[in-house]
C-alpha cells in the first residue's frame, strides 16, 4: 500500500447510532479517496491483533469487548499526507479534547467508544490496510 493511505474503522458505537453515512461524507468532502471498503465485524482473535501494541495497556481488554461489540465500517483512504490529515480531521482520542467540527468531537461518545479510528503512522496504515483488505480489494 502507499504512504498518501490511512486507514479508518467506524466503530460500533458510531455505527449503532447511525452516523455511517455523516462519517463517510465527511470524509469525502475532506478530500479523501476511498480506495476500500466494507461492513464487517472483528473476531475477538482479530480485534486482539489488530490492537496488538495496546496489549499491555489497562484498557485492552475494554477496548477488544468494545471493538467485537457490534459491526464496523472498515475503509482504506488515499489523500496527500493521509495519516496527518486524516487524524487531524477526526480529533483527539478523547472527545472531550477533541476540536470543534472534528469526527469525533461530533460524534463521539467517550475516550473508549470514540467513534473512529485512524491510522497513526504511514507503517501503520500498511499493515492495518493489510489487515482488512486483500490486494484484489484494494483500488
Ligand atoms: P487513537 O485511536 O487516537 O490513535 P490510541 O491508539 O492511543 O488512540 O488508542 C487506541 C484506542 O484505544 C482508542 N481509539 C480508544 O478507543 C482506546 N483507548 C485509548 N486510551 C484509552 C483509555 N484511557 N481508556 C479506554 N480506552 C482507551
Amino acid at each position: 500500500m502507499a504512504t498518501n493511505r490511512t486507514l479508518t474503522m467506524i466503530k460500533p458505537d458510531a455505527v449503532k447510532a447511525g452516523h455511517i453515512g455523516a462519517i463517510l461524507n465527511q470524509i469525502n468532502e475532506a478530500g479523501f479517496r476511498i480506495v476500500s471498503l466494507k461492513m464487517t465485524q472483528l473476531t475477538k482473535r482479530g480485534a486482539e491483533r489488530f490492537y496488538e501494541v495496546h496489549a499491555e495497556r489497562p484498557f485492552y481488554g475494554e477496548l477488544v469487548e468494545f471493538m467485537t461489540s457490534g459491526p464496523i465500517v472498515a475503509a482504506i483512504l488515499e489523500k496527500d499526507n493521509a495519516v496527518a490529515d486524516f487524524r487531524k480531521l477526526i480529533g483527539a482520542t478523547n472527545p472531550a479534547d477533541a476540536e470543534a467540527g472534528t469526527i469525533r468531537a461530533k460524534y463521539a461518545k467517550s475516550l473508549g467508544e470514540n467513534a473512529v479510528h485512524g491510522s497513526d503512522s504511514d507503517e501503520n496504515a500498511e499493515i492495518e490496510g493489510n489487515f482488512h483488505f486483500g490486494g484484489t480489494e484494494q483500488f
